[in-house]
């Protein structure tokens, strides 16, 4: 009886519907741009979610992908579209949090969420997007659209470009420990960002973890960082007065507390040594892939108007440079919530 565009993803279009009953679900339609297996990524989610199940606390609080009558968890329609339905979990998400406890209640949620898969056999799972965080390849990916240009938007962001490009050396520190074996893999969700967390109003915790497309293998840095990038700025991702983004040691600091205390028995030596960096490496990363898609002409990220993927890297490069001037804070930081937790 009811169907309306909800939420505040980059990816896939989601509505909210309402039944004759009074039951509410989510139904997505799958970017296929984005996602060139929609049949594989369904195969991921609802093995994930029925992983899961049986080791929530809540069972309600689980997301239950509703299948079609024929069984399968996606329907493709006589456009070639593919739709998902789950059921609608409530709670609220953040777009920020409002205070350090919010986000340290989501480090606790993302923390568990990647124990609670650390059993999960990762070599059941299809690449839903191949080299997703691998970030030597997204800068060759940035340098072959630098090279084309497409939109003639070039010339207009040089400083983004060389600021980018400036870091190139560094930005592959992770990537090359991964090839060499030195970081464990392991099933990692890969798009923490608060807003794919269901909170709970009364009891001010997660309720869920939402937007499983990207589970993948990888390494626990990039949940880790990927949460910072967004959840420890003063600001929102697409603030245009960048005076109101910094980065906020105090949130970076409530996240650690909480993602460190859930898995503390896990993390490599090598892997807390990175914790401060990977926040700096997936900013940049994900600066950098919005900058990218503006010289693309705005192709994968939903955007509102012309410029928002160029008002969306300046937050994340004005981030990466606090990040840098507060290196060392950040890792005195880790070393202490690493040697509280021994
Ligand atoms: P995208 O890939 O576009 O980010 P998401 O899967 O994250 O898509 O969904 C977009 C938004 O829809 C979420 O941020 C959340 O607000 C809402 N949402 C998604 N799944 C559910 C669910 N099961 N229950 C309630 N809200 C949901
Ligand atoms: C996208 O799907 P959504 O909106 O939760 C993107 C992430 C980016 C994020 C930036 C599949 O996340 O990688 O970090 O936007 N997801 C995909 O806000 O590319
Ligand atoms: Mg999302």
């Amino acid at each position: 009886v009811q169907a309306e565009v909800f939420g505040h993803g980059h990816i896939n279009h989601t509505l909210k519907v309402v039944t004759d009953t009074g039951d509410a679900y989510i139904l997505q339609k799958i970017n296929k741009y984005v996602f060139k297996d929609p049949v594989g990524l369904m195969r991921n989610a609802s093995a994930v979610t029925e992983f899961l199940r049986g080791k929530v606390e809540r069972p309600e609080n689980a997301l239950e992908f509703i299948p079609t009558s024929d069984g399968s968890f996606c329907y493709e329609d006589p456009q070639g579209e593919f739709w998902r339905m789950y059921r609608f979990v409530g709670g609220f998400c953040l777009e920020a949090p409002e205070s350090p406890e919010d986000f340290y209640q989501s480090a606790i949620a993302f923390g568990r969420f990647q124990y609670q898969l650390a059993d999960f056999p990762a070599e059941t799972l299809t690449e839903t997007i191949p080299e997703f965080h691998n970030t030597i390849d997204r800068y060759r990916i940035f340098k072959e659209t630098l090279a084309r240009d497409p939109m003639g938007r070039k010339a207009g962001v040089q400083e983004e470009i060389q600021f980018l490009l400036d870091r190139e050396e560094r930005a592959g520190t992770l990537q090359r420990m991964r090839e060499s074996g030195e970081l464990p893999l392991r099933v990692t969700h890969n798009d923490t960002k608060l807003n794919n967390i269901l909170m709970d109003a009364t009891t001010g915790k997660a309720r869920a973890i939402i937007d499983l497309d990207t589970i993948m293998p990888g390494s626990m840095l990039f949940d880790f960082g990927d949460s910072i990038r967004f959840g420890a700025s003063t600001a929102l991702e697409d603030e245009k007065d960048l005076s109101k983004v910094h980065f906020s040691t105090e949130l970076f600091r409530a996240y650690t507390e909480g993602f460190v205390g859930e898995l503390r028995g896990s993390i490599t030596a090598r892997e807390a040594e990175l914790l401060p960096f990977s926040g700096n490496l997936l900013t940049m990363e994900c600066g950098m892939r919005f900058l990218a898609d503006y010289l693309e002409g705005d192709i994968y990220f939903a955007t509102k108007y012309p410029e928002h993927n160029l008002v969306r890297t300046r937050t994340q490069i004005k981030l990466v440079q606090e990040m840098e001037q507060k290196a060392s804070e950040t890792r005195a930081i880790v070393a202490d919530i690493m040697e509280a937790a021994r």
